[in-house]
């Protein structure tokens, strides 16, 4: 590094000193916390993701968002090359960037860090970076700090995207990043034409979804209900009402929204007794996660939930049913059987494993955090993975797309039209449809809807397909959550010793119990999940359970 570039960072930085007292840490999602302690992490978000580019000599993306957070809260994290989450291995370095305490100490981690790297600052190489943000107020003062870090690194450039989803920044870097023109406006032509081609290939043709049938979607006061708007105009076929969508009153996340109605499991602002029985939606506050949920009485605010569990298991009907469509009739192409599976943590309910179990799937568990679920998916053929909250994809292998373009045009000539061909065609339009990068509620709505469109369910068939067990999740507060460490995918604890025999023992007074413990990731918690096959059972092993955390590491519950 030059002494230029080095006195350009230590002039820049000297602007953004770290607020006093605060611990950032790049979480699984990035880094969060109140918007007006962030200008520093985001000027130094900023570099770190110049120098992510040159090390990758690729684009790389910054979105600023604190998804289904307060709307004074805000955050920001890094999209690697992929479109994917930025690699752990430079995580602790992010860390450490974000809490160095003045522009001397920034200056020499970065030296040190390009150095271990070998990050050439030779200017051969142009770094760029695609900046975007969701609704919040403080996205736009907060986009001035990302830029001025992005330009402390001689020759970089920052690209503005605007106001987008979170998953719509990490297509338009994938999309750039394989040569494509990663535009809004071709992102949302991708969605609309796969999602046609899929429409038009349900047997005995479209069927335009009636008025009465109608999909109503919460967009939670976000971005996600303006894009959906926006989307809506490219297709027909579909019947929407957006409501919560930004543009009235109501504030992001407040009653509203995906994590909201999964959690409290009652019926958003703006939904009411008129909308009983209705097929209804719920976004969160960057459009990453999507729930369905129907309201079933006037007595109750309570709803109905079509949870993450859901979808996977809906994705994976479909998906396999395509697969079987494409080995039948003759298939002499025995050389190569696509690899399916799914991903699903120890959050998923215990009967939606047991329902994929029982359709022949393979089921991977993987710890709680998006970038486990997608790594692990990344390693089938075709691999779909969600969360019980409503973040998930589907993620189809470079080899098996491959394949599945020469085995549709093999078909195209042999036998147009065919249920085969067919199959081989729905498929390649599921994994245009379905975001590569990460979850992205909007295509995932898209892929939702043709799947009911193709089987002729309703959301209370789909809702059918199992019944959840009944589940309680409780929180505890203790003096250190990092004395829980967990294994086998948050299962089992391995450390305080002897938990792990009391919570078996307790979960095996209940018939169908299951109860884990993990820390939490984003709150200064221990969670607790216990499930069983009434509701009571379910609340009083996740309080003996809660009791146990309190006895072995705890001050007091709530
Ligand atoms: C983050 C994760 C989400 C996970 C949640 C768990 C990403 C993008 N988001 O929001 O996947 O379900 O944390 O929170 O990875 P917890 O650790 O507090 O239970
Ligand atoms: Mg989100």
């Amino acid at each position: 590094m030059d002494e230029e570039q080095k006195s350009v960072l230590l002039k820049s930085s000297s602007q953004f000193p770290i607020p006093p007292d605060v611990k950032f840490s790049y979480g699984t999602s990035g880094f969060r916390a109140d918007a007006l302690l962030l200008e520093s992490t985001v000027f130094r978000a900023g570099i770190l993701a110049a120098l992510r580019s040159i090390k990758t000599r690729s684009m790389i993306g910054l979105m600023m968002t604190a998804s289904h957070n307060k709307i004074s809260d805000n955050g920001i994290k890094i999209a690697d090359p992929s479109g994917g989450m930025l690699t752990q291995q430079w995580e602790p370095f992010a860390d450490a960037l974000a809490n160095a305490p003045d522009s001397d100490r920034l200056l020499q981690l970065i030296v040190e860090f390009a150095e271990k790297e070998n990050i050439k600052f030779d200017g051969d190489f142009r770094p760029e970076i695609l900046l975007g943000r969701d609704t919040r107020p403080s996205g736009e003062s907060l986009l001035e700090a990302a830029k001025q870090g992005i330009h402390s690194i001689v020759g970089s450039v920052g690209s503005d995207m605007g106001v987008v989803t979170t998953p719509q920044l990490h297509w338009m870097v994938r999309a750039r990043n394989k040569g494509m023109k990663g535009s809004e406006l071709e992102y949302f032509e991708q969605l609309s034409s796969s999602f046609r081609c899929l429409v038009d290939l349900i047997p005995g043709g479209s069927k335009t979804d009636s008025a009465e049938n109608k999909l109503i979607v919460d967009g939670a006061h976000g971005v996600g209900g303006e894009k959906l708007d926006s989307l809506m105009k490219l297709l027909d076929g579909l019947n929407i009402e957006v409501r919560n969508s930004g543009k009235g009153t109501g504030i992001l996340n407040e009653g509203v929204g995906a994590d909201f109605v999964q959690k409290e499991k009652v019926v958003p602002d703006n939904f009411d007794s008129n909308d009983i029985g209705k097929r209804c939606a719920s976004l969160d506050g960057d459009a990453d996660r999507l729930v369905y949920f129907t309201v079933p009485s006037a007595d109750s605010s309570k709803i109905d939930l079509v949870d993450g569990d859901k979808i996977l298991s809906l994705f994976a009907l479909y998906i396999k049913e395509q697969l079987s469509l494409l080995s039948t009739t003759g298939a002499e192409d025995n050389s190569y059987k696509p690899h399916l599976g799914v991903v699903q943590t120890a959050y998923a309910n215990g009967a939606s494993t047991d329902y994929l179990k029982g359709l022949g799937l393979e089921v991977a568990l993987t710890p709680t955090g998006v970038k486990y679920l997608h790594e692990k998916a990344a390693e089938y053929d075709i691999g779909i993975y969600f969360e019980a909250n409503g973040h998930g994809t589907i993620l189809f292998s470079e080899r098996f797309l491959s394949w599945l373009e020469d085995k549709n045009k093999e078909l195209a000539s042999a036998s147009e039209g065919s249920q085969q061909q067919k199959a081989a065609l729905r498929l390649l339009a599921v994994s245009k449809l379905i975001n590569q990068a990460v979850g992205d509620a909007l295509s995932v709505l898209l892929l939702v809807e043709a799947i009911l469109q193709h089987k002729g369910w309703s959301i209370q068939y789909w809702n059918g397909l199992y019944q959840d067990l009944p589940s309680k999740q409780i929180k505890v507060i203790v003096k250190d959550r990092t004395a829980v460490v967990t294994t086998n995918a948050e299962t089992q604890v391995a450390s305080p010793q002897g938990i792990q025999e009391a919570i078996n023992s307790e979960t095996a007074k209940y018939p169908w119990g299951r109860s884990f413990i993990r820390p939490s990731g984003t709150e200064d918690v221990i969670r607790v999940y216990a499930e069983a096959s009434t509701q009571d059972a379910a609340d009083s092993l996740a309080s003996s359970v809660a009791k146990l955390v309190d006895k072995y590491l705890g001050i007091s519950s709530s």
